[in-house]
């Protein structure tokens, strides 16, 4: 068990009147009864996990008056509302976060001492909820933090999925998964809602229809249907002056459509059934941007997008509303593709059930949907074949077909006669395989399409989707992504957050600009020593963990650079450890070669069908073991690889980091998000000019960072040129030789050639991202910051202006940008 020991943090001010009124005494009794009454446990047999449990039912007593109120005041207000359509919401722990939220986690930290437990050890308990893959997932989950603070009503709509990401562990150096239970034994924050149960068609064929009019319309007549359960997340705005909910869908067979096989007398058969649909909502697909096009996800998709598309039309019919203001309570976000059936889903049911206008439903639809593009990776962009559309939702196809024809004639009207535009543009792919595009229909349809970050956006404009800019010169925008202060300092990094309450006042954790009023303390000597001292411990915990979980032992002395994201190769982990083998020879020929000792951290999860994002972990296990058992090198190396990276271990990454690693090739990291909350933390980034690091050196300065690399331009130029890897190999000899390095069997002792594929990707396969060509660049970037580090008043000065220029990358400011661009929302918070 990790130490939790982190500094019991009081509350200064008691003049501040708490979110929620709750004693310490109350909190105490509220723990004990849930133990008794909820648990039938007691304060002598009670383990860890139970007074967890008791907590987590303590905190929803008071959560949950604050949920009916919210509810009740949307529904009073018939409000309009977001709805955030998302496979992936990566929430990882709650109790922290809501005690953090209701301003009740010194209350709750006092009642459980006096129960003889530390509330840090408790959180520890908590699984996370893993529902999603890395920082699209992640987004999802600060945003509906920022929605509930800001006091936005707002629905996050997702799937209940019993295995989240795959649990990641080591052997003999690779990956290997097992699946998540985050609810293996029942989970405190989800409360399960059968009274609104929806149904789901699949399959089946299309019928016409003429009615007495005379009028033909089409009738689905599904082959199959599953039952979609609701289960709700109740999400608690940083005040408590809002609770949202997350509904997340549970799929079950839907007896009363296999009534017919029960009475057929095949009892059996039925449960067949029954497992299958319960198949649906089982696993979260773990690839992050590389696209499967497997039948069960496409249904994924669809049964979430069928739910949530019914579940919205039910509140607003209950509202009493009728269908000219349906965009006027409904604003629907897809984040990313994956969602994007929810669009011909909404046609049907207007069309088809409602009978409505086919003109009048699009207007609708166009006013509804917007969508949000995360990525450029032509992998990662979703295309489902005709033919499997046309098994699974054949109605649905149909539609789409209509959406088409209709657009390509406003295709031809702007581009007359010019067939290579339709078939860039069209909505349905010509080839041996037909394919929906589904960015495409996403665009056609959305009345905003945003990137990620200003130079993503900008590149979505140029690169991606240039030709539909011109058709709409006003739809595609940008909105830079951001973090919510509360978990990504307030909760991770209590020492931080109090040094600025006592500094800035403790607006700033709705007000992250309020940091910038610690600049003027960027360069004062005590200033810089308590945030130092802040560093140094955060560092040590680490050290604790790292010891836990893998028995090595890291000095907090060294530099701590780590690099935490999903495992790809466009993320360029592999030049890291190429410029990781730079100091280890550069060690090795020179044992007294003056550096400042490293530690180089990495977390990263690699899609189980990802071959070299594999093969890369297994390098990067098998120099850790050399490097770190290596004596000649005197301890001045350290590489350390922490199995199963996860939002929990984030928590404690972040805040112990020297220097933050966002070295993607530019042009291809639409954002990141963990750069920013590096740099919130007080790490400095060694980083390229991509995504939101672009912005970061705006906001910070650029020479408070090591940036490196090609730029965007660059990239292209050289990629236009004709880019030959061999040209750096041949001219930098450190660079020959830590490649030739693992060709040998010095870090596979007997097995020579077990890395050669990392090799072979640089060269032979053309380094696709450029790794060679930024090789030099990084390294002296790396030179830099060892130069840098050795003066202690400078790097401080650096890392405090680092965290007090975050201000922009608040999630609340992202959330308000979307509210004055994309959603216009007014504020419902309760008084
Ligand atoms: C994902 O996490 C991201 C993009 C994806 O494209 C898929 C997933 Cl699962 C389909 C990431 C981007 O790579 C990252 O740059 C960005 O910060 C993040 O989404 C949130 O926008």
């Amino acid at each position: 068990k990790q130490a939790a020991k982190k500094t019991i943090i009081k509350n200064k001010s008691a003049e501040i009147v708490p979110a929620v009124a709750c004693t310490t005494k109350q909190m105490r009794q509220a723990i004990l009864d849930r133990l008794h009454k909820s648990l039938a446990t007691e304060e002598s047999k009670a383990n860890n996990k139970a007074w967890w449990n008791a907590t987590c039912y303590a905190v929803n007593e008071l959560l949950f008056e604050k949920l009916t109120d919210t509810q009740k005041s949307h529904s009073g207000h018939d409000t309009r509302a977001v709805n955030y359509l998302s496979l992936e919401f990566l929430m990882g722990r709650l109790l922290s976060n809501n005690l953090h939220n209701l301003e009740l986690f010194n209350v709750a930290q006092d009642a459980l001492k006096g129960l003889g437990k530390d509330l840090y050890e408790i959180c520890e308990e908590e699984p996370d909820m893993a529902l999603g893959n890395g920082g699209l997932g992640r987004l999802a989950a600060c945003f509906i933090d920022s929605l509930a603070t800001l006091g936005y009503p707002a629905i996050g709509y997702g799937i209940h999925y019993e295995n989240g990401l795959f649990a990641q562990s080591f052997q003999d150096g690779r990956q290997i998964e097992r699946p998540d239970t985050w609810r293996e034994y029942g989970n405190p924050w989800e409360i399960c809602r059968p009274e609104s149960i929806q149904h789901v068609p699949l399959y089946g064929y299309v019928e016409t229809v003429i009615d007495e009019n005379g009028i033909s319309h089409k009738v689905w007549h599904a082959g199959q249907k599953l039952k979609g359960v609701p289960w709700d997340v109740p999400i608690v705005g940083y005040g408590a002056k809002t609770v949202n909910i997350l509904r997340l869908w549970e799929s079950r067979a839907d007896e009363a459509f296999d009534w017919d096989v029960f009475n057929a007398g095949g009892y059996v058969d039925a449960q067949v059934e029954k497992s299958k649909a319960e198949t649906i909502s089982k696993v979260l697909y773990p690839n992050d941007s590389t696209d499967e096009g497997k039948e069960l996800r496409l249904i994924q998709q669809y049964f979430f997008c069928a739910c949530s598309v019914k579940d919205i039309l039910r509140r607003f019919r209950r509202a009493g509303n009728k269908w000219p203001i349906l965009a006027e309570k409904v604003a629907i976000q897809l984040n990313d593709t994956h969602p994007t059936i929810a669009i011909p889903e909404l046609m049907r049911i207007l069309v088809d059930e409602e009978r409505l206008d086919w003109n009048f439903a699009w207007s609708l639809c166009e006013k509804i949907f917007s969508y949000t593009n995360h990525t450029l990776l032509p992998e990662a962009l979703e295309k489902w074949s005709v033919a499997l559309f046309e098994k699974v939702l054949p109605r649905h196809l149909e539609i789409i077909y209509e959406i088409n024809r209709r657009f390509l004639e406003t295709v031809e009207q702007k581009w007359p006669g010019d067939n290579d535009i339709k078939a860039k543009l069209s909505i349905v792919e010509e080839g041996s395989q037909r394919m929906v595009r589904m960015a495409n229909l996403c665009v056609v349809t959305s009345h905003k399409v945003n990137g990620v970050a200003a130079v993503h956006s900008e590149l979505v404009k140029t690169d991606l989707f240039p030709e539909f800019d011109q058709l709409y010169p006003t739809k595609l925008i940008n909105v830079t992504n951001g973090i919510t202060p509360r978990r990504w300092l307030k909760a991770c990094n209590p020492a931080l957050a109090a040094l600025y309450d006592e500094t800035v006042g403790k607006d700033w954790v709705v007000n992250l600009d309020k940091l910038k009023d610690a600049l003027p303390k960027a360069t004062d000597t005590v200033f810089q020593k308590r945030f130092m001292e802040i560093k140094r411990d955060n560092k040590v915990e680490l050290v604790n963990i790292i010891k836990d979980l893998t028995g090595i032992e890291v000095s907090a002395d060294a530099i701590f650079d780590i690099q935490i994201k999903r495992l790809h190769e466009y993320k360029r982990q592999q030049l890291n450890l190429i410029h990781i083998l730079t100091l280890y020879r550069r060690l090795l020929d020179n044992p007294d070669y003056d550096m400042v000792p490293r530690v180089f951290l990495f977390g990263a999860k690699a899609a189980p069908g990802y071959h070299m994002a594999k093969q890369i972990i297994y390098a990067l296990n098998k120099v850790a073991e050399k490097v770190n058992s290596d004596k000649r090198i005197k301890g001045k190396l350290k590489v350390v690889f922490l199995p199963n990276y996860r939002v929990s271990l984030a928590e404690k990454m972040f805040p112990a980091a020297d220097i933050s690693e966002q070295i993607s090739t530019a042009g291809l990291e639409a954002s990141g998000t963990g750069n920013m909350k590096f740099a919130l933390n007080g790490a400095l980034t060694v980083g390229t000019m991509d995504g939101a690091n672009i912005e970061m050196a705006e906001e910070i300065g650029a020479e408070h960072m090591f940036i490196f690399g090609l730029s965007v331009a660059e990239v292209k130029e050289l990629k236009t040129a004709g880019y030959n890897p061999y040209d750096y190999y041949y001219n930098n000899p450190e660079l020959k030789a830590v490649l030739d390095w693992l060709d040998t069997d010095f870090f596979t002792p007997g097995q020579p050639g077990a890395l050669s594929d990392i090799k072979r990707s640089l060269l032979e396969y053309g380094d696709e991202y450029l790794c060679l060509a930024d090789y030099e660049s990084y390294c002296k970037a790396h030179d830099a910051i060892d130069t840098t580090y050795r003066n202690k008043a400078l790097w401080a000065e650096k890392a405090i202006r680092n965290s007090a220029a975050m201000g922009k990358f608040n999630s609340d400011r992202s959330i308000e940008d979307y509210v004055e661009n994309v959603w216009h929302l007014k504020k419902y918070p309760l008084a």
